[in-house]
C-alpha cells in the first residue's frame, strides 16, 4: 500500500500569454494566468492546476479566491489529516467546505500526482485509461469577422483537428456558423454560447438546428436544468452541457430530465478527477456520451485532461488541443498534434509531466507556502 505525508504545499500564480486573443460570449483573454501547486511529500512532489481564471466569469472562482481559500481551508485540512494511503482521503477532508470545486480540484490533482508517483502508477492506468492516443478537437474563439474565423478553421483542420467548436454570443450565431457550414459541409461542428442565451431565443436554436451540428454546447443558464430539458425536447441537435453539470449527481439529473444529451466532463469544474471518473461512469451506465473540455490549462492540465479523455465512455473529440494552440511555450514540454488528430496520452508516473525550471521562473508570480501549522 503506497503511503504519503503532504509536508508544505506552495501555490504561485503563473501567467502565460496566449496565441491570440480567445473571445467567449463571457470576454476576451489575451493572457491565460492560473494557480499552480506543487504539494511536497518528502520523497515525492506533486503538481496541480487550478481551472479559475482572474474573474469569476466562467463560473464562481476566480484565481484570488481559490488561494486564499486553499492557503487558510482546503490545504490546512489536508495537512492536519495525515498520511494519506488512499487519494480519495482528500476529498473527505475538504468535504467540509461548500463549493469551491476549482480550488479542491487543483489540490487533489497535485496530491494524487505525489501519490501516484509514490507509487510508481500512472494517471491514466489509475483512472481506468484504454487508450495511449485520444482523438482532439479544437474550440474557436469568437472573431471580429467571419472571413478571420474561417481562416483559423482551416489552419486547424490543416493540422488535423477532428472537430471544431465555434464560440457563439447573442449578435454572433446563426449567420456566422451558417457561413462556417457553406463553406465546410462535412466537417463536424459544434458551438458553445457558455450561457448566454435565454428561453426567448428558442427560434435561433431551431435555426441552428438545421445547420447538422454534432452538438449545441451550454446554450442557457450556468446553473439551469429545466429550461434546458425544455429546449432539448425541441432540438434534434443533441444539447451538451458543461456550467451546469457541477458533479456526478447533476449529471444523473440532467441526464433524467432529458436537459443534454452529451456532457462536456472538467476535472476542474466537478471538484476534481474522483469525480469527473463519477460523471463518466454515471453517463457511461446511461448510454450518454462524454468528451473532455479544456480551460486553456498549461501542460500540468492539459496532461490530465488527456488521461481522462483516454476512458472508455469518452467517445467524442474533446477540447484537447495542442499546446501550440494557446501557448508559444507552455510550461511543460509542449503537447503535440500528430496529423492524424490524435495526442498521446502520458504514460509516465503520476500525471507524467512536470513544469520546465526555466518556463515556470519566467512565468511566476505571487508565491506562497502553506505549511502545517504547530499543535
Ligand atoms: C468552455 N473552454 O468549454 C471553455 C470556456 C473557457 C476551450 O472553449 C480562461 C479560463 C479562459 C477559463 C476561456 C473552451 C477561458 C476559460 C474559455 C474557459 O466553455
Ligand atoms: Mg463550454
Amino acid at each position: 500500500m503506497t503511503e504519503i505525508t503532504v509536508r508544505s504545499v506552495e501555490l504561485r500564480e503563473v501567467g502565460l500569454p496566449l496565441v491570440r486573443p480567445f473571445r467567449t460570449s463571457f470576454g476576451e483573454e489575451t493572457e491565460k494566468r492560473c494557480l499552480l501547486l506543487r504539494v511536497d511529500a518528502g520523497d515525492v512532489t506533486g503538481w496541480g492546476e487550478c481551472v479559475a481564471d482572474v474573474e469569476p466569469r466562467y463560473g464562481e472562482e476566480w484565481n484570488d479566491g481559490a488561494r486564499v481559500c486553499l492557503a487558510r481551508f482546503l490545504v490546512p485540512s489536508v495537512l492536519a489529516g495525515g498520511p494519506i494511503s488512499d487519494p480519495a482521503q482528500v476529498t473527505e477532508r475538504v468535504r467540509w467546505v461548500r463549493g469551491h470545486r476549482m480550488a479542491k480540484a487543483a489540490l487533489e490533482m497535485a496530491v494524487l500526482d505525489a501519490w501516484l508517483r509514490a507509487g510508481g502508477a500512472s494517471l491514466a492506468s489509475y483512472v481506468g485509461a484504454v487508450r495511449e492516443r485520444v482523438p482532439c478537437g479544437v474550440s474557436v474563439g469568437i472573431a471580429s469577422t467571419v472571413d478571420a474565423m474561417l481562416d483559423e478553421i482551416h489552419g486547424y483542420l490543416a493540422k488535423g483537428y477532428r472537430r471544431v467548436k465555434l464560440k457563439i454570443e447573442p449578435g454572433r450565431d446563426v449567420e456566422v456558423v451558417g457561413r462556417v457550414r457553406d463553406e465546410l459541409p462535412d466537417t463536424p461542428l459544434s458551438v458553445d454560447a457558455n450561457a448566454a442565451y435565454t428561453p426567448a431565443d428558442t427560434p435561433l436554436f431551431e435555426a441552428l438546428d438545421e445547420l447538422g451540428l454534432v452538438m449545441i454546447e451550454q446554450p442557457l443558464g450556468h446553473d439551469d436544468l429545466t429550461d434546458h430539458a425544455r429546449l432539448q425536447a425541441r432540438l434534434r441537435t443533441p444539447i451538451c452541457l458543461d456550467e451546469s453539470i457541477r458533479n456526478a449527481h447533476d449529471a444523473v439529473a440532467a441526464v433524467e430530465l432529458g436537459a443534454c444529451r452529451v456532457i462536456n466532463i472538467k476535472p476542474g469544474r466537478v471538484g476534481g478527477l474522483l469525480e469527473a471518473t463519477r460523471v463518466h461512469g454515471a453517463a457511461r451506465e446511461r448510454g450518454v456520451p462524454v468528451w473532455i473540455g479544456g480551460m486553456l490549462e498549461t501542460g500540468i492540465g492539459r496532461a490530465t485532461n488527456l488521461a481522462m479523455a483516454a476512458l472508455p465512455g469518452v467517445t467524442m473529440p474533446g477540447d484537447t488541443s495542442a499546446s501550440e494552440r494557446y501557448f508559444h511555450h507552455d510550461l511543460t514540454p509542449p503537447f503535440v498534434l500528430d496529423p492524424d488528430g490524435t495526442m498521446a496520452v502520458p504514460s509516465g508516473p503520476g500525471i507524467g509531466v512536470e513544469p520546465l525550471p526555466d518556463r515556470l521562473e519566467a512565468s511566476s508570480s505571487g508565491i506562497q507556502l502553506v505549511e502545517r501549522s504547530a499543535e
